[in-house]
Order: C-alpha cells, then sequence, then structure tokens
C-alpha cells in the first residue's frame, strides 16, 4: 500500500491508524505549500488534488479521510478501531465525521483558506474568525465527551486519530488552547508510540 501524505496535514491522522494497525505502507511525500497537489502527476494519482489518498497493492485509489481510515480499521478487525455493534459504530462515525465534515472542512479550513469561503479580500478576517469559532466549538462538545472517559467512544478508535490530527492543529498551528480534557486527550495521543512513530515518518 501507499499512502500520499503531507506532513502537518489531515493524513497525519491516517499515518497515525496505520502505525497503530501495524500495516505495512509506503509513504509519500506531497508538498502542499508547493503546489504539488495541483500537478498533473499527482492528479493522475488523485484527481481530487488532496491528501490523504491511500492506493491498495491492487492499484486502486481511496480517498477521503472517513473512508480510508474504516477500510484500514476493517483490515484489522480483531483490533476494533471501529466496533461491531451497531450503535457502537454509529457513535464513532458520528464523531469522524463531525471531525472531517465540520471542524475541518467548515472550521479550520476557513482559517487557512478565506478565499474559497469568500472571494472579497476585505472579509478574509471575518471568514477566519467564523472558521475559529466553529473550529473552537467541536472541541467544546468533544471536551463534554471526554468528561468521563480516556477515549472518544471509551476504548481507542479510530475517532481519536480523527480528533488528534484537529488537536495537533490547535496546538501546532493555532494558538495551541485546547479544553481541558481536550488537552489531556491530545497528551494521552501524544504519549502513545504509534503516534509517535507516525510523527516521526
Ligand atoms: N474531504 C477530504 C479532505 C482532504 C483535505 O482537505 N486535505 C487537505 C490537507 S488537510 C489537502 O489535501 N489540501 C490541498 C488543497 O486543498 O489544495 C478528506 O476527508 O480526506
Amino acid at each position: 500500500m501507499i499512502l500520499h501524505h503531507a506532513k502537518g496535514s489531515c493524513s497525519l491522522g491516517i499515518l497515525v491508524l496505520i502505525e497503530e494497525l501495524g500495516i505495512d505502507c509506503e509513504v509519500r511525500y506531497v508538498d502542499l505549500p508547493g503546489g504539488e497537489q495541483r500537478t498533473p502527476e499527482f492528479l493522475a494519482i488523485n484527481p481530487k488534488g488532496k491528501v490523504p489518498a491511500l492506493i491498495r497493492d491492487d492499484g486502486q485509489l481511496i480517498t477521503e479521510w472517513p473512508a480510508i481510515a474504516s477500510y484500514l480499521a476493517a483490515l484489522k478487525p480483531e483490533r476494533q478501531l471501529l466496533p461491531a455493534d451497531p450503535l457502537g459504530l454509529a457513535r464513532v462515525l458520528e464523531a469522524v465525521e463531525y471531525v472531517v465534515s465540520t471542524m475541518h472542512m467548515q472550521g479550520f479550513s476557513r482559517i487557512v483558506r478565506p478565499e474559497n469561503f469568500c472571494p472579497d479580500r476585505d472579509q478574509a478576517e471575518h471568514v477566519k474568525e467564523r472558521g475559529l469559532e466553529i473550529f473552537r466549538s467541536g472541541f467544546d462538545l468533544f471536551d463534554r465527551v471526554l468528561e468521563d472517559r480516556p477515549f472518544v467512544a471509551g476504548s481507542f478508535s479510530i475517532a481519536d486519530a480523527a480528533l488528534f490530527y484537529a488537536e495537533w492543529w490547535m496546538v501546532n498551528r493555532l494558538d495551541g488552547r485546547l479544553p481541558r480534557n481536550c488537552g489531556a486527550h491530545y497528551e494521552r495521543l501524544m504519549d502513545r508510540a504509534a503516534v509517535r512513530r507516525a510523527l516521526d515518518r
């Protein structure tokens, strides 16, 4: 398998899962600030021009964070990173969707790419502020979830890898202010050997 990955991007969460699951996977780095994702060479790999992009050994491409994470978890069902029971499955997927669709795509994207939301440059600060509000309210929500448990769905799951990449952004790319339980969750993840290996790759 090959993971097309960019350091400091949401594909960090996928790399965490690859390390957690012990999956043999080559990592190919994509230079997002340099615009490599828009080159004909990369678009031939992933026409969406995004990371993460996973290529199976048979050449099939899998895109979209929730789909890649679910696929990887399903390769090692014994690890239960995606619960088998219907309610547990729903809880994990609703958390993943919220991180990816709301916190990332509606919140963080407004902060780093305000021009994608409003072409008027005068409005950029307003768009960024709204993005930060959305991003922060996501952490407030997870902070309540994490009040009585170490991981989003009780035990470690793909939802924790999703929340981790958002927390990593808050700590390393924004002002670092995470509410108490999310801060503890971030430290808990940083203490995991698999997470350290993912960050070192
Ligand atoms: N919906 C996609 C979002 C992926 C995404 O936005 N990736 C960002 C990095 S965090 C990217 O590749 N950005 C490059 C660009 O938009 O030019 C997913 O869930 O995988």
